[in-house]
């Protein structure tokens, strides 16, 4: 059962749910390649969201990730503490906090009932700054820089795929984005408790994350067998998606939207409280270009029936303007061509 958060509109819609969510394949040998991209592409417009099974990467890596986590968050609070938030340079300029956080989300007063690890996905960042002070350093970074990598590639050929089904005609036009030495991707694990851990429910201890788009290129997203994420579709009603440690959910974010001009529309989604015994454990991959990328429509998704809908910024400008809004705002109204 969803327990629907206090004052959230638009309300939750419980039935809909798993049914309407596209799947994807991507061993599937009944589909070929051209066939594939189209399938990623009407996902990624229908519904800016899609659940992606025979990824390809290797289940014990996932595990690993998922032991190492649970064992830093099972340490006490004031020594996970100690991890953070730090700010490191490149993205010091952007504000991100890097390293532990509980319930403070972004910089502009945004709380929930979580807390998280939020990494630069660089290896060196990782090894340097991640788990310095967590049970066993090398063995947490190793297993992360191992599964990341893995993720990466993943993303790299669902972009191509993409870009393919969407007939641009340099087909790496996205995944070189986030292949730059100087990417600015980031890999975030969250934990959220269960609501029968509270003695004193609230409305607030209902929301683990609040309602939000990503603002990077896409989002690849992994959780245990816990619920809590719901996504917002067009009828705008909340639609909570029954968890599959076995797949990916790949979420549309704002660049995407931007590079797309608006035939990609980012997914709004948010974590709510589950009422099982169990914390839920999320892993997210943000695929985002280097902080000096320029970022505009592509000029062959302008046409004259779709117009240039946004002007050019770098992911740097985004970024800090991001940092300088809360969590739900409509980050992009302010890049529009009016
Ligand atoms: C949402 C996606 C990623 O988790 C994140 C988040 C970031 C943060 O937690 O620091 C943001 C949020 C996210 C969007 C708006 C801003 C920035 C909190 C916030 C209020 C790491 C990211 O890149 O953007």
């Amino acid at each position: 059962m969803v327990v629907p958060p206090p004052n959230s509109s638009p309300t939750t819609n419980s039935k809909s749910c798993a049914a309407a969510i596209p799947t994807i394949d991507l061993s599937s040998t009944t589909t070929n390649r051209q066939a594939l991209s189209k399938l990623l592409v009407e996902a990624c417009e229908n519904y800016g969201f899609f659940k992606l099974i025979n990824h390809g990467v290797p289940q014990d890596s996932i595990s690993r990730v998922e032991e190492e986590a649970l064992a830093f968050f099972a340490m006490p609070t004031d020594e996970k503490l100690d991890l953070g938030p730090q700010i490191l340079p490149p993205a010091a300029t952007a504000a991100t906090r890097f390293g532990y956080g509980i319930k403070s989300i972004g910089c502009s007063g945004d709380m929930g009932e979580i807390e998280f690890l939020l990494l630069s996905a660089q290896p060196s960042s990782v090894s340097q700054l991640t788990l310095s002070r967590s049970k066993n350093p090398s063995k947490f970074s190793c297993v992360l820089n191992d599964y990341i990598k893995a993720i990466k590639n993943l993303a790299c050929e669902l972009l191509d795929l993409m870009a393919e089904g969407l007939g641009i005609s340099d087909p790496s036009i996205f995944s070189r984005m986030i292949s730059d030495v100087q990417n600015d991707s980031l890999f975030r694990i969250n934990h959220y408790r269960p609501l029968s851990d509270f003695t004193n429910l609230t409305p607030s201890n209902k929301i683990g994350f609040g309602e939000h788009s990503d603002p990077q290129i896409f989002t690849i997203l992994r959780s245990n067998d816990v619920d809590g994420l719901q996504i917002s579709l067009d009828d705008g009603l909340w639609v909570p998606v029954s968890p599959d440690p076995t797949a990916y959910f790949i979420m549309i974010g704002d660049l995407f939207q931007v590079l797309t001009n608006g035939r990609f529309g980012s997914l709004k989604h948010r974590a709510v409280a589950n009422t099982g015994p169990k914390p839920r454990l999320s892993m997210a991959y943000f695929a985002s270009p280097s902080l000096n990328a320029w970022i505009s429509p592509l000029q062959q998704m302008v046409t004259s029936n779709q117009p240039c809908l946004y002007r050019p910024f770098t992911w740097g400008q985004y970024k800090a303007h991001i940092y300088s809004l809360t969590l739900a705002s409509s980050r992009l109204d302010s890049f529009k061509i009016k």
